[in-house]
């Protein structure tokens, strides 16, 4: 690859728009993704607004990501068209303890349609259930989600803004997508969340055998 082309492609910027009701998680998603922390105050200025986040893609392609977050706008608010337009992602978000927030996604699908109609492209859309670390609070089943998918073909993500589950890999996803590159599973469980977890071990008989086990194991929070 040349010099320019190198640059051309480290200079490439994707639009993508957190969508969904309000009180679905759009800020705490974009929060937890710009800044790996959760329930942080973040501050909504008035008018447009967004972050800007680079990541990398396998085949090392670096991208930038601006990420918009709607803010108090509705259905139906009269900014929104502004957001929306031209975006070449989607995060369709909802509550998985909300029906409703389910049920609006229709609507919310229909005007990034709508607006994108005389755009260049149609943006790819992913739709979110946040929240999963509610599941026993969930009222959306899984298979209302999948059917959603794809009757829209859409991609699907399972996330948790509170605990930080799945929430890089979601934008990872809208990114590779848009740009054509494909995520394997490695890849994709690579960018998932991992702790380090610390085994503690009560009355080891051995004192021998317990040094030669691992004192700590790398595991991914689901
Ligand atoms: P919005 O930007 O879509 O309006 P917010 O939504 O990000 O402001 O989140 C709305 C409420 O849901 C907040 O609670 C927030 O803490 C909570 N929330 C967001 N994501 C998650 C999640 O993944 N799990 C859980 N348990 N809660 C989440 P408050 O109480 O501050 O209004
Ligand atoms: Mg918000």
């Amino acid at each position: 690859m040349s010099d320019s082309e190198e640059e051309a492609q480290q200079d490439k910027q994707l639009k993508i728009v957190i969508l969904g009701d309000g009180a679905s998680g759009k800020t705490s998603l974009a929060t937890r993704f710009a800044q790996e922390a959760f329930g942080k105050q973040y501050k909504q200025t008035v008018g447009l607004d967004f972050f800007l986040k680079r990541i990398t893609l396998p085949g090392n392609v670096s991208v930038t990501l601006q990420v918009w977050d709607i803010g108090g706008q509705t259905l139906g608010g009269k900014m929104l068209d502004k957001y929306i337009y031209g975006a070449h992602g989607v995060l369709l978000v909802y509550d998985i303890t909300n029906y409703q927030s389910f049920e609006d996604l229709e609507d919310w699908l229909g005007m990034v349609r709508k607006v994108n109609e005389e755009a260049e492209r149609q943006p790819n859309v992913a739709l979110v259930a946040n929240k999963i670390d509610l599941e026993h609070m969930r009222t959306v089943k899984a298979d209302k989600h999948s059917r959603f998918c794809q009757e829209n073909g859409l991609s699907s993500h399972f996330v948790s803004a509170k605990t930080g589950d799945s929430v890089a890999v979601c934008f990872q996803r809208v990114a590779a997508d848009t740009l054509g590159i494909k995520l394997n599973k490695a890849e994709m469980e690579q960018s998932q969340r991992v702790v380090k977890a610390d085994i503690i071990k009560s009355a080891p008989d051995s004192p021998v055998r317990a040094v030669s086990q691992p004192k700590s194991s790398v595991c991914a929070i689901h």
